[in-house]
């Protein structure tokens, strides 16, 4: 592990465990803060380590975490960290994990019940003592037996942002390989899926021994799990890939991958049969069957009722180079691999010409060091012109995120004054002064109408609150997008993959109050959340719904996750004119001042 993943290891332990022993919230923020801020560096804070000055002047790094910095640098551990492992018991960062269970509550299961880790918290449910906890009713401790279900059952599935760059480094390895003519991944990760189980990766080469051995003995790798002729498998180690800091302690250790060696010829077939899903190819050889051929893995045959395979006997493919060929003897147009999932992508004419990275122009959701983001604003503003955007919004959190820094009025017309004269000094990019304010939990937002009508952009997002049952969660939602002032529905659920669901409106309803009131609905780009998902995209889309992908930017880093939201809108059958951010500067502008006259 690099020095600086080390820091951020360290820090971002630091900061859970100093909130179990009841810290001052500031301590606690400065640790995540440091840790987020390092996870972010490109350079080697090693460098540096020893220079308390050059460490302060990062953003994000103030005097007493620069101080265990230079101590890490010497020593190679931080004394007050150590004092904190030995102090909470390490299964405890797990139960903080649990959905419903803060900070406090878990301090108290801890201290008065004795509870240090998830076995210890399902033994108080069941002999109820945890009922003698203050405010935990049996409705409450319900959830919680539902939330550990949850969390024990989804932990184990890779998150798309952590699985993808995992796979472009193996093919991109493998295609460095001798021999190798071609190598893809293909599998759920192909197409997008917001989890992922295994990676599945496809070459073709003319030194099949060497690829394999490539293979097997990659960096990282913990096991070989077969090494046979068309198939090897193995297991990597997700150590220091630093994905344990969001998945938790019961998040998958390790990925397994597969290589497949097929055939030049098969290329195609292969690629189709080993993207799935599963549905899909079922579909397809139904599809194939009517027309009196067969599908497999080697490619499209005449079906002459013979048991053995026809590649093994020697009989000549109709198709099985390239996926568009084997599309077409089948009588239809290459369907992309976000929308094979069986739900109707067989049944059109043409597919749709779905969005693309590439399509879009603007980011409508970001923060600065105002709130909880690393970048100043100049910085911000900077990232979002190298990206070739012509618009960005600075979007920081509003006042009753007082956790993340959230802004009020005073401080957010400071903010603007420092906006208008930003302006004044830059060109090729539009600056636009808004917020993300708070939907709080009846509905209301953070601001008053008129505030936020002075604003150029209103992002409207649930931040608390997000176990509140649907009924409620709907008419709250449906509050916020009715606000006359509001762009935008940011992350609309608030849930994170594997970890809390977040709230379960009746999304249908939240749809047609968007279409009404003419608000987009946010996909929410960070692999964590991907909110809307899926799904509920192309419900939104059926429906004309306005989308907006946005990446909520705390960090440079974050602008290079926008793939997984397109990618996540391609899953909903997205076309770029629906996706605000693909709009010109003229349309969109004109789109939020309709609002803000
Ligand atoms: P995952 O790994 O659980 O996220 O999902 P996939 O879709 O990557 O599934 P995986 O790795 O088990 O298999 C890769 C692809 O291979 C899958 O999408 C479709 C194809 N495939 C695997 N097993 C079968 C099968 O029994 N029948 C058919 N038709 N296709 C299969
Ligand atoms: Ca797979
Ligand atoms: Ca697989
Ligand atoms: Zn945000």
């Amino acid at each position: 592990m690099s020095f600086n993943d080390e820091l951020v290891r360290r820090f971002e332990q630091m900061a859970q465990m100093l909130e179990l022993t009841g810290a001052n919230p500031f301590r606690v923020n400065a640790h995540a803060r440091a840790a987020r801020t390092i996870d972010d560096l490109t350079s080697d804070l090693g460098e540096i380590a020893g220079d308390a000055k050059a460490l302060i002047a990062i953003p994000g790094i103030g005097k007493g975490i620069a101080e265990k910095i230079g101590e890490f640098a010497e020593t190679g551990k931080i004394g007050e960290h150590l004092d904190l492992l030995a102090e909470v018991p390490a299964g405890l960062l797990r139960v903080l994990e649990v959905p419903g269970l803060g900070p406090k509550k878990v301090a108290l299961l801890w201290k008065d019940l004795g509870v240090e880790d998830i076995d210890g918290l399902k033994r108080v449910i069941a002999d109820g003592s945890i009922l003698g906890l203050p405010r935990m009713g049996a409705k409450t401790v319900e959830n919680l037996i539902a939330s550990i279900a949850f969390m024990e059952s989804s932990g184990q599935r890779l998150h798309l942002g952590i699985a993808a760059p995992i796979a472009e480094a193996i093919v991109e390895r493998m295609e460095s390989v001798k021999g190798v003519k071609r190598a893809a991944y293909a599998g759920s990760l192909r197409r997008g899926r917001e989890t992922i189980g295994d990676i599945d990766v496809l070459i073709t080469t003319g030194d099949p021994d060497g690829a394999r051995e490539a293979f097997t003995t990659m960096p990282g790798m913990t096991e070989v799990l077969a090494k046979g002729e068309s198939k090897s498998s193995v297991r990597l180690s997700l150590e220091g890939i630093d994905h344990a800091r969001w998945g938790g302690d019961g998040a998958a250790a390790q990925v397994q991958v597969d290589l497949r060696i097929v055939p030049e010829a098969s290329w195609g077939a292969a690629l189709m049969y080993f993207s799935g899903s599963k549905e899909h190819n079922v579909r397809l050889r139904e599809r194939a069957q009517k027309q009196g051929l067969t599908l497999n893995e080697y490619g499209l045959y005449p079906e002459d009722g013979e048991d053995e395979p026809p590649q093994k006997r020697g009989v000549k493919a109709k198709a099985g180079k390239t996926e568009e060929d084997i599309y077409a003897a089948l009588g239809l147009a290459w369907v992309p691999p976000e929308i094979r999932e069986d739900r109707g992508e067989l049944d059109v004419e043409q597919t749709p010409r779905l969005i693309e990275a590439g399509d879009i122009r603007a980011e409508l959701h970001a923060h600065t060091t105002a709130s909880d983001g690393s970048m100043s604003l100049e910085e911000l503003v900077a990232e979002a012109k190298a990206r070739k955007f012509h618009t960005i919004a600075v979007t920081d959190h509003s006042k009753s995120s007082a956790q993340a820094g959230g802004l009020d009025e005073t401080r957010l017309r400071a903010q603007r004054a420092q906006i208008e004269a930003l302006r004044e000094t830059t060109t090729g990019i539009e600056i636009l002064c808004g917020c993300e304010v708070d939907i709080l939990g009846d509905g209301s937002l953070d601001y008053d109408d008129g505030f936020l009508a002075e604003l150029d952009v209103v992002v409207a997002s649930p931040h608390v609150a997000l176990s509140q049952e649907p009924k409620k969660a709907t008419a709250r939602l449906l509050k916020a997008i009715e606000n006359p002032y509001v762009h935008v529905l940011g992350h609309p659920t608030g849930r994170l993959i594997n970890r809390r669901k977040g709230l379960e409106p009746a999304m249908d309803e939240i749809i047609a109050a968007a279409v009404e009131h003419d608000v987009a609905l946010e996909i929410n780009a960070h692999w964590m959340r991907l909110d809307l998902r899926d799904t509920h995209v192309r419900a939104a889309v059926e429906a004309g719904a306005k989308i907006a992908i946005d990446c909520d930017d705390h960090a440079p880093g974050d602008f290079d996750n926008l793939v997984y939201g397109v990618l996540t809108g391609r899953r909903g059958w997205l076309t770029p004119e629906l996706c605000v951010n693909t709009w010109t500067k003229a349309k969109l502008h004109k789109w939020l001042r309709s609002k803000h006259g």
